[in-house]
């Protein structure tokens, strides 16, 4: 069963697609550098920081956690956003379940293997439609899009979903992320125009 979750933005704004975008109908691949080689008998994910229980995954124990799919929308802070992409993985709320969050936690700290992090503020992730995701539209998530694991965050511009994610850290005050340091919103709503600052 798919969940469409593509009416989020009444949420946020009056429009699907957020000020400023415009779509696009092809999956472009943006990263701050190559795609880091993986092999996904070897992938491990952490969770850590801010939890009662420190966790470890591998691949096929992270695939064997309950999972959803749904039908989400993406929007790159660089101006173009797609409609109708299919993710399944595991829900943000469901993994920090699993961890027990520590009532000082107040953000996260995406950590992924090409060196890239990225902050939000824990509300922001605990939401049914931030995925930890392996599947793309039925197929196992190609490596260029972020397999065997990444985040998103429809609700967000995308740079808040890591790719290649390996580690999740619970925080009990915000650091910065890779783009963050670099003058990237913190909080980052499309709606808002959230790019900078
Ligand atoms: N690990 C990692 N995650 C990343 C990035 C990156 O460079 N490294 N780029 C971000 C940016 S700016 C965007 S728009 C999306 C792009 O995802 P895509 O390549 O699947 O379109 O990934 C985000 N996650
Ligand atoms: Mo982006």
């Amino acid at each position: 069963m798919v969940d469409d979750v593509t009416d989020l933005y009444t949420e946020f704004g009056d429009e699907r697609l957020p000020p400023g975008q415009q779509l696009t109908d092809g999956f472009p691949v943006l990263s701050k550098g190559g795609t880091p080689a993986a092999d996904p008998s070897e992938w491990r994910i952490e969770v850590f920081g801010a939890v009662e229980e420190t966790l470890a995954f591998s691949l096929a124990e992270f695939r064997a956690l309950p999972s959803e799919t749904q039908r989400q929308d993406f929007h790159c802070v660089t101006g173009w956003s797609k409609f109708d992409c299919q993710f399944t993985g595991v829900s943000f709320p469901t993994l920090a379940e699993r961890a027990g969050v520590d009532g000082a936690a107040s953000h996260v700290m995406f950590h992924a293997a090409d060196g890239y992090t990225t902050d939000l503020p824990l509300a922001d992730c605990m939401r049914e439609e931030v995925l930890l995701a392996y599947g793309y539209d039925g197929e196992s998530l190609p490596a260029d899009h972020g397999g065997p694991l990444r985040v998103v965050t429809p609700h967000k511009y995308a740079y808040k979903g890591a790719k290649w994610v390996t580690g999740v850290e619970f925080l009990t005050e915000r650091e910065p992320g890779y783009w963050e340091q670099r003058g990237y919103s913190s909080t980052a709503d499309p709606w808002n125009e959230e790019r900078y600052g």
